[in-house]
């Protein structure tokens, strides 16, 4: 790996040397605000930025050329490492921290640049560029969406679609969808709804108790491992009652196994879970003790498109320690951005098969489909 770091008097301006001296492939390691010298004596300082890039020592086109790849400011590369990683430990927030904010420079730097040449001949896909720019998808996918458009416009024949109507359904097929009901044969069924605290699990399974048992005259039965709270279960208790749904609370692996073998005349039994946060030491742990080792079980990650990306990103990691089936995105009517989860549905390619909006219920729920998903990420902010 070579480093280098360029000094300019803004981002616009450093990020294009970099370009133009490491190429496309540099990635951008920091970028910090400095007093730099000005080039004629006597003038002082004036402000600028400093920003640190890496490329792959083989692809680094002065390589070779005998230099040490210090750039302007007369750095050596160990001591560019030594600022960049200094001896005791990151705290994983701050470098999470440091990754957004260079995300955020990176989506600056793509719409300050505006489209790529080639796409300007195309004046509406131009355009539908850039509000994608400014929806906050991740940028590596926003790549990846441009080198689609770029060879559909040279392999492009007759085809009944406009250009903008081909580009959008590149987006619309980034991410999978999945109706769980449908994906599997047989019954009992036995879906288990797992997530961080106050997601909306426990409203969500009253949703689907109440469209299955009362709409589609499915035997719907319910479970109750919420056992972090007193009297958890008393919210589940009352939808069973009015839905006339047997519910059973269960604490411990081998209760929910009993639970389970009682219920397998039914159709489908709805397992709610205590809401855990996904920081929790031991949450792992938990989660197997619990629930690890039952393929019978589908377990659904709920998720709220309230929660900001890099807590998204942790909470899937930590609930993945059991076989995801679905997400069941949650409250997407409380926000208008609904790029993080885009950005995790095409992460993953776990499939996504609810959308619950509002707390309403049985009504504020529906099916996912590709279309309504890139409808919430394209209506944002017109
Ligand atoms: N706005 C909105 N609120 C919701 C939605 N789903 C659940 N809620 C609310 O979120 C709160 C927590 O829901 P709950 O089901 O108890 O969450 P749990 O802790 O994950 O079981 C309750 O006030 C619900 O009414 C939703 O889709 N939209
Ligand atoms: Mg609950």
């Amino acid at each position: 790996m070579k480093l280098k770091t360029f000094s300019a008097r803004d981002l616009k301006e450093a990020l294009s040397q970099v370009k133009k001296e490491m190429g496309p492939e540099a990635v951008i390691l920091s970028t910090q605000s400095r007093w730099l010298k000005e080039q004629r004596a006597g003038r002082g300082r004036r402000p600028g930025v400093e920003v640190t890039a890496a490329v792959d020592l083989a692809a680094f086109p002065g390589n070779g050329e005998g230099g040490n790849g210090n750039g302007g400011n007369g750095k050596g590369e160990a001591e560019i490492m030594r600022d960049l990683f200094p001896p005791f430990r990151t705290p994983v927030s701050q470098i999470q921290e440091d990754l957004d904010e260079v995300k955020d420079l990176l989506r600056q730097w793509m719409r300050q640049n505006g489209p790529p040449s080639w796409l300007l001949q195309h004046k509406e896909l131009a355009m539908f560029y850039r509000f994608l720019t400014r929806t906050g998808l991740d940028e590596r996918f926003l790549q990846c969406w441009l080198d689609n458009v770029q060879s559909m416009l040279e392999q492009r024949g007759e085809q009944p679609l406009t250009l903008k109507e081909v580009a959008v359904r590149y987006l619309m097929h980034a991410f999978e969808v999945v109706d769980p009901w449908k994906s599997k044969e047989g019954k009992p069924r036995y879906w288990t709804f797992i997530g961080p605290t106050g997601v909306g699990k426990t409203t969500t399974i009253a949703k689907l108790a109440a469209k299955f048992g009362l709409y589609e005259k499915l035997n719907v039965g319910l479970i109750s491992m919420d056992n972090q709270r007193l009297g958890a279960h008393n919210q589940l208790a009352a939808y069973g009652r009015i839905t006339g749904q047997p519910l059973v609370v269960v604490h411990q692996r081998q209760d929910l196994l009993a639970a389970l073998e009682k219920m397998a005349d039914l159709d489908l039994v709805l397992i709610d879970t205590a809401g855990r946060s996904p920081y929790a030491s031991g949450l792992q742990k938990e989660l197997n003790l619990l629930l690890g080792g039952l393929p019978e079980l589908e377990h659904h990650l709920v998720l709220s498109a309230t929660t900001k990306e890099s807590n998204l990103i942790n909470a899937i990691k930590r609930f993945s320690v059991l076989p995801i089936s679905s997400y069941i995105i949650s409250k997407v009517d409380e926000t208008n951005d609904f790029s993080a989860i885009f950005n995790q549905l095409c992460r993953h390619r776990v499939p996504v098969s609810y959308l619950t909006a509002g707390q309403q219920v049985p009504e504020d729920i529906e099916l996912a489909s590709r279309r309504r998903v890139t409808e919430l990420l394209l209506r944002r902010r017109n």
